[in-house]
């Protein structure tokens, strides 16, 4: 017997038998039709299944419901009053987007997302979502950001938000605003997790939801009681953040996770799988991946009709039609859906004879029917060993209309005319409630059920018997504060290295290594690293404080025996991610924010390439920053010229500038183990101790040289951003100061050297840690003075330290000009920067120092060019310099496109 497939690949040790099985299939397709043969086929091997055959799953499954009507968990809620409650919240936030709208044009919003979710969302809220009453956790929920509108509803309804902050939705600067989406950042006692940018809501759940286990694994925190739910779209999950973490879900056996996607079919422009089925794609990827999938998608009222289908003509058509079609049902008239749907089958167009066409418009979608939903999510909390999504299948735009349901325009739609707005209170039955008069100017008004109405009531009670209202962020919660370790983990830092070199990065290796054996803070620390501690020096930790491994270490590593060894353990503390910085940004946020999420301040430390940092998952990190994220992120192998074999996509001469765009973002660039253990202690004290929603860049250099001792009194200049490292030297006459940051020490200290001895001038070198930090203080000084023109001027901090030096003043550093000509404006003479412009390469240090023209020659000709501009020194000295340290000046600038 010959098979393309695996199978003729494997012993047969009955031929026989394998035909008489073959033959009966034959003989099934032949009298019966390749659907009966389906049929049979499924039923064998959901039959294996049982038996525990130990067959791979199938990817994907007939496009009806998961869940059998026979095996459909009983709905305990009371039909009647949700369904008010839900037309009243579904009112008020398509009220809130209109009134918004009418009030101030072009301001936005979204009425068809939620309109399609607002089922997926109250059985939730009615049945599973649990608040944080009495210090509790409760569940973690990240709500599709364009959905919104629906929870703003709700809480209004729940009494947590007033008419005046509804019609403030969209309009934030005065105070008591509503944000378009979830933001933190604006509403840090409402919302917990931003998710508008579409991606970033699932796999940040999917590492929240994992960070939990590693919380209880590791006897941290027990969080076994807390479900994290993620809302998404189906368009969304076209984002490569969205499905690309879906194997960590399933292979640390997440069931705390349950996502819960908006398959309506459509995006913002058309459909989202016009000649395909999303549906089944989904499903296809989640079960491949190991996810528990249950679909939704037909309402009860199909249930009839599928029970009659014994010649599976309706599951083949609702297998074959593509979601192009769907959507064209879901605008369409009950005669085009008798038509064209069960017309072209007369067994089908049978099975619907008795069926008005407004019963057939009416069929609706298993997403927008509470009880196929509560049956869904019941399945999925009880869930074990796997993450479970729901594939819920709805309308975009439902019951908003026929102008907006279904259409290909519906993402956008914000307005509604009065017409339409009745329309809508008609479909929800809501004459009494708002009658024709309260319309009449097209300014839809709130609907409030009185206090003590049924629905009220009902809504009340049901999230009382959930641990309260929803979302809601809770970040100064007790024991959420730290307090910074003793000198004993700083103090080795501050005397310098003597005779051995180090780098930074090395610095921060055994920094770490201290932090983690302090007592009182040692377990809160949290390694993150995407597979490169061996190159950051940082896999000494790996014995002594474990790898995090959700199953434990199940072999024997190859390495058992060396000091070193790969050591993965339940309780392990290192978050080993493997490559993708993606996913241990993900892990950093939920580290960083397990204050606010778990009242449990943890210290995330992610140590990454600092090339893929900013630049490779930067709206991870604005998510971050959004999020009220606190930790330290370490850029290392930093620096466009000191990381030196690498090259173009490695070489790093631009995170500092990327970083200086996020607000709370802290940035350093340390040249020294001082500058970093002082700044890092700076940073445990004002995030952990304090509780500043902030966190640090800091850049990491694998360059070794002597550690010099921390200079007297200069700490709080140092944090401050610029400080005095070294005075000139005494003897020549002339003076000018070079500021130099990171590695470039090196070339400024060469520079003033060379100056003395041939050019007759005496710099001072000046470390500059934080171009951000002083930029933003200057910009600080000249904002108060603009706006205070009758007061003394305020002089920016930064222009004060260098008055206390002599001009003309040169930067040198590893980053772009950019970078130190941040402060540019506020210098208080002649401003030279030199930096690292243009695109990477491999080479030595020495020669890419020399192409990207910062070592100490052009250090020295820097100078000396400043000083010709203040005609200090005659142009024949820069010219002589150009020719001692042989630089061509005709020779290409290295920034050239
Ligand atoms: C990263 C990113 N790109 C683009 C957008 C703009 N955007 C907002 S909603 C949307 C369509 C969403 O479709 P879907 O995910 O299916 O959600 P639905 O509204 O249909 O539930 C787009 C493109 C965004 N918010 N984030
Ligand atoms: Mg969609």
């Amino acid at each position: 017997m010959i098979f393309d497939g695996f199978v003729h690949s494997l012993p047969d040790t009955d031929p026989g038998e394998t035909k008489e099985w073959l033959d009966s299939l034959d003989a099934v397709v032949d009298a019966h039709g390749r659907t009966r043969a389906r049929y049979l086929i499924s039923a064998l091997l959901e039959r294996a299944r049982e038996l525990q055959v130990g067959l791979p799953a199938t990817i994907s499954t007939p496009y009806v419901n998961t869940i059998p009507v026979d095996q459909q968990a009983w709905f305990p809620g009371d039909e009647y009053l949700e369904r008010r409650i839900r037309a009243f919240i579904r009112w008020n936030a398509a009220a809130m987007v209109v009134r918004a709208n009418k009030h101030h044009d072009g301001i936005g919003g979204h009425l068809a997302t939620y309109a399609s979710s607002a089922a997926l969302y109250e059985v939730g809220f009615n049945h599973f979502f649990r608040g944080k009453d009495d210090g509790l956790d409760g569940d973690q929920i990240y709500f599709q950001g364009h959905a919104a509108p629906g929870i703003y509803a709700r809480a209004f309804l729940e009494g947590r938000l007033t008419e005046e902050q509804l019609d403030n939705f969209r309009q934030e600067v005065g105070g008591n605003g509503l944000s378009s989406y979830p933001h933190p950042r604006l509403m840090p006692e409402f919302w917990e997790f931003p998710t508008v940018s579409m991606g970033l809501g699932p796999i940040n759940a999917i590492y929240q939801a994992r960070f939990n286990k590693y919380l209880l694994n590791r006897h941290i925190k027990d969080t076994s009681n807390s479900k994290v739910w993620a809302f998404l779209g189906d368009g969304e999950c076209d984002e490569p953040e969205s499905l690309g973490a879906l194997s960590i879900a399933a292979r640390e056996q997440l069931d705390n996770l349950i996502f819960v996607v908006n398959c309506n079919l459509q995006r913002l422009d058309g459909p989202v799988r016009g000649n395909g089925k999303i549906i089944q794609e989904l499903e296809a990827v989640f079960r491949g991946a190991g996810w528990n999938v249950i679909k939704v998608i037909w309402g009860s009222k199909w249930d009839e009709l599928l029970a009659q289908d014994k010649d599976g003509v309706l599951l083949n058509t609702m297998n074959t039609t593509v979601d192009g079609q769907f959507q064209k049902y879901s605008v369409e008239s009950g005669a085009y859906i008798r038509e064209h749907f069960f017309g072209p089958d007369p067994r089908l167009r049978k099975m619907v004879e008795g069926w008005s066409d407004e019963d057939l418009r009416n069929l609706p979608r298993g997403g927008h029917d509470y009880r196929k939903l509560y049956a869904a999510y019941k399945a999925a909390v009880e869930n074990e060993g796997a993450p479970t999504v729901i594939l819920a299948k709805t309308i975009k735009g439902w019951t908003l209309g026929p102008d907006v349901e279904g259409r290909n325009a519906t993402h956008q739609i914000k307005k509604m005319a009065v017409e339409q707005i009745r329309a809508f209170r008609d479909r929800l039955h809501m004459q009494d409630e708002v009658p024709d008069a309260a319309l009449a100017d097209g300014l839809p008004p709130y609907y409030l059920p009185a206090n003590d109405s049924p629905e009220m009531e009902y809504l009340r009670e049901r999230r009382r018997a959930l641990d309260g209202s929803l979302p809601r962020r809770t970040p100064a919660r007790r024991g959420s504060r730290i307090e910074v370790p003793d000198d004993k983990v700083w103090a080795e830092f501050m005397g310098g290295s003597g005779n051995q070199a180090a780098s930074t990065t090395m610095v921060f290796a055994r920094l770490l290594r201290n932090l983690v054996r302090d007592e009182r803070i040692g377990e809160r620390v949290v390694p993150i690293i995407p597979d490169e501690a061996r190159t950051f020096g940082l896999d000494a930790l790996f014995r002594e404080i474990g790898i995090y491994a959700a199953l434990g270490q199940q072999y024997e590593p190859v390495d058992a025996d060396l000091l070193l060894s790969y050591r993965e353990s339940q309780q392990g503390q290192i978050l080993e991610e493997g490559i993708t910085e993606a996913g241990s940004m993900a892990s950093f946020t939920a580290a960083g924010t397990s204050y606010a999420t778990h009242g449990v301040t943890m210290l995330p430390f992610f140590i990454f390439y600092s090339m893929f940092g900013f630049q490779r998952v930067g709206d991870l990190a604005w998510a971050f920053a959004d999020q009220r994220g606190r930790g330290f992120m370490l850029g290392a192998t930093a620096g466009r010229t000191t990381l030196h074999g690498e090259g173009l996509q490695h070489d790093d001469g631009q995170t500092h500038h990327l970083a200086a765009a996020y607000p709370n973002c802290m940035a350093y660039d340390p040249a020294f183990a001082y500058e970093l253990a002082t700044i890092i202690r700076e940073g445990c004290k004002r995030m952990f101790t304090d509780g500043e929603d902030l966190f640090y860049y800091l850049t990491l250099y694998n360059e070794n040289y002597v550690m010099p001792p921390m200079p007297e009194g200069i700490e709080g200049d140092l944090l401050g951003g610029l400080y005095k490292f070294a005075a000139a030297p005494a003897g020549p006459s002339k003076r000018a100061t070079i500021l130099f940051s990171g590695p470039a020490w090196q070339w400024a200290a060469t520079a003033r050297d060379e100056l003395a001895e041939h050019y007759d001038v005496a710099a001072e070198l000046w470390s500059a840690t934080s171009y951000k930090s002083l930029r933003d203080e200057a910009l600080a000084a000249e904002r108060w003075d603009r706006l205070h023109p009758s007061q003394p001027r305020r002089v920016p901090w930064v222009t004060q330290q260098l008055m206390k030096a002599e001009g003309p003043y040169v930067a040198v550093t590893d980053f772009m000009t950019s970078v130190p000509d941040m402060i540019s404006r506020w210098v208080p003479g002649t401003w030279l920067p030199l930096g690292t412009d243009g695109f990477g390469r491999s080479d030595t240090r020495e020669q890419l120092r020399r192409h990207f023209e910062v070592d100490h020659g052009h250090v020295v000709v820097a100078v000396l060019s400043a000083l010709a501009r203040e005609d200090a020194v005659k142009p024949e000295a820069v010219a002589d310099a150009i020719a001692r340290y042989g630089i061509d000046p005709e020779a290409p600038p290295p920034f050239a496109p």
